[in-house]
């Protein structure tokens, strides 16, 4: 595999994003949205998935997180999706159930070229500290409309606000993390009948 790395930079009236992907990194994250919960988050996305991520962005936060949230989602989305190219090699499918604590969350993933989002998961409380809890969505959506990815994530059970939103993002890290992998039976195949991944 060649360096699977990218950056990618966007601006609008609303946000101007800045992000750089390393895919075979080992989860260095380096997050700066000006959102704290927002960036706890996207620590764990770049941890659990060992992508190391740079993410800055300066949003409109005046209003509220939501453009700073899913543009941030649209930019990463956009960035591993330049960084895999053609998804050569790569493991394709995983799955895997996320415990933390009281809750559990699972996380099914297509790196597909496809992008579709599967979200059951709701939140007993409308903000987590200060942060609206339906932006949790907003930026899978993002995710997987830019990455080119089929993304399922289902919570199965839990009460504390904050585990759910975290254990989404671990999971995802986690699924993302083994379908990017290289399939050592495979490593130059495109995994596909039609031979292409790409959107
Ligand atoms: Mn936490």
């Amino acid at each position: 595999m060649s360096a699977r790395k990218a950056e990618v930079s966007r601006t609008t009236k609303e946000t101007e994003i800045s992000v750089s992907v390393d895919v075979d990194g080992t989860g260095r994250a380096e997050m700066a949205t000006g959102v704290g919960f927002f960036d706890h988050m996207l620590d764990q996305l770049s941890r659990h998935s060992l992508i190391d991520m740079r993410v800055s962005a300066k949003g409109d936060l005046h209003i509220d997180d939501h453009h700073t949230v899913e543009d941030t989602g649209i930019a990463i989305g956009q960035a591993l999706s330049k960084a895999l190219g053609e998804r050569r090699g790569i493991m394709r499918y995983a799955s895997l159930d996320l415990a933390m604590d009281e809750t559990l969350t699972r996380a099914a993933i297509d790196v597909s070229g496809r992008p579709f989002l599967v979200w059951d998961v709701t939140f007993s409380a409308p903000k987590i500290g200060t942060f609206d809890t339906e932006l949790v969505r907003e930026f899978f959506q993002a995710l997987a409309q830019h990455a080119g990815i089929t993304l399922h994530v289902t919570n199965l059970y839990g009460a504390n606000n904050h585990h759910i939103a975290e254990t989404c993002f671990k999971a995802v890290a986690r699924v993302l993390r083994a379908a990017l992998e290289s399939d050592p039976r495979q490593p130059d195949a495109v995994p596909s009948t039609k031979g292409s991944l790409k959107g």
